[in-house]
């Protein structure tokens, strides 16, 4: 991949006022072309604005703190996050135990505002602050023959109180093809609004992948593992019919139990509508290509 991704959408730029003037292309760039009919519309400002702090850390998904939104946001101040080292192994030429600092000292933080969209048709809209998973990866090394990333959660059950029941098999796991892990889109972030990230919201470093579906962005990662074989997910073994590997944002493609052709937005005021879901949740000019050829109904 040649190029950086530069982020356009801004706070300022994402208030009603600036959209009537001239953001259009922030618009395009965001939500896609389709939705240039709807552009001046309060709706779509509201759909861009980023969600409150309030929002972001109190409605979550963090199953190893309990199964309701409202549980990671009581119990994730257990999780001890000090010192924290991510193992990185499998198809590397340095692998080890590296600290956040060691991985992250040299590298510029930056912040991106990411539409973010759940496979249960909420989305939010989140101002990150963290560093390309590239940078990282370059560091240690990757080596030609790796294909895929996989990557785990901690999993510490006297810090963790919702890993004592079995709704998933711990540790939580994720994993993305190789230019899935190196597009410039893809994020692992360790802020929100300036301030460390929250640890409901996965401290102290996480993943965030804009184009493809919430659970993809795996929290408080201690080890990430180069490999040639696509690795196990937690949902998919949890559920091979409802959870895909790649689970691309995709309006046409409905999970079995819910459709994904709408959204709404958490939080929100006077105007916050059911919007359509976009194509990749409105990335698609940075990432169609990388599905080039395949059948995205079967590789959900
Ligand atoms: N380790 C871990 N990571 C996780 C989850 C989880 O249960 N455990 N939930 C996922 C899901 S389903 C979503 S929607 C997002 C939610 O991120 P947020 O709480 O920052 O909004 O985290 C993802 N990462
Ligand atoms: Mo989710």
């Amino acid at each position: 991949m040649a190029y950086r991704w530069t982020n356009d959408l801004r706070r300022a730029d994402v208030t009603p006022e600036s959209l009537w003037l001239n953001r259009r292309q922030v618009i395009v760039g965001a939500l896609g072309a389709g939705a240039l009919g709807t552009i001046a519309s309060p709706a779509m400002a509201e759909a861009l604005k980023p969600n409150s702090w309030e929002d972001i850390t109190s409605y979550n998904n963090y199953y190893e703190f309990g199964t309701s939104k409202e549980d990671p946001a009581t119990n994730a101040h257990m999780l001890n996050t000090s010192g924290w080292e991510i193992e990185i192994d499998g198809m590397v030429d340095a692998p080890g135990l590296y600290s956040v600092a060691a991985l992250t000292d040299d590298l510029t933080e930056e912040e991106r505002i990411y539409r973010f969209r759940c496979v249960e048709a909420w989305a939010m809209v989140v101002p990150w602050n963290g560093f390309e998973l590239k940078d990282i990866l370059d560091k240690v090394g990757v080596q030609s023959g790796a294909k895929y990333v996989a990557f785990e959660t901690a999993l510490r059950p006297d810090e963790m109180p919702g890993v004592r029941y079995s709704v998933l098999d711990w540790p939580y796991r994720e994993g993305l093809r190789l230019d899935e892990a190196m597009h410039p889109l893809t994020m692992m972030a360790t802020g929100i609004y300036g301030k460390p990230i929250p640890n409901q919201n996965g401290a102290p470093i996480r993943l965030v992948v804009p184009w493809k579906y919430g659970f993809k962005s795996i929290k408080s990662i201690v080890r990430i593992t180069l490999t040639d074989e696509e690795p196990p997910t937690s949902w998919n073994m949890s559920n091979r019919r409802e959870y895909g590997f790649y689970s691309n944002v995709n309006p046409e493609v409905n999970h079995p139990r819910w459709s994904q052709a709408t959204e709404r937005k958490i939080g929100g005021g006077l105007f916050n509508r059911r919007q359509p879901t976009l194509m990749f949740n409105g990335y698609g000019d940075e990432v169609a290509s990388l599905y080039d050829g395949m059948d995205l109904s079967k590789f959900f």
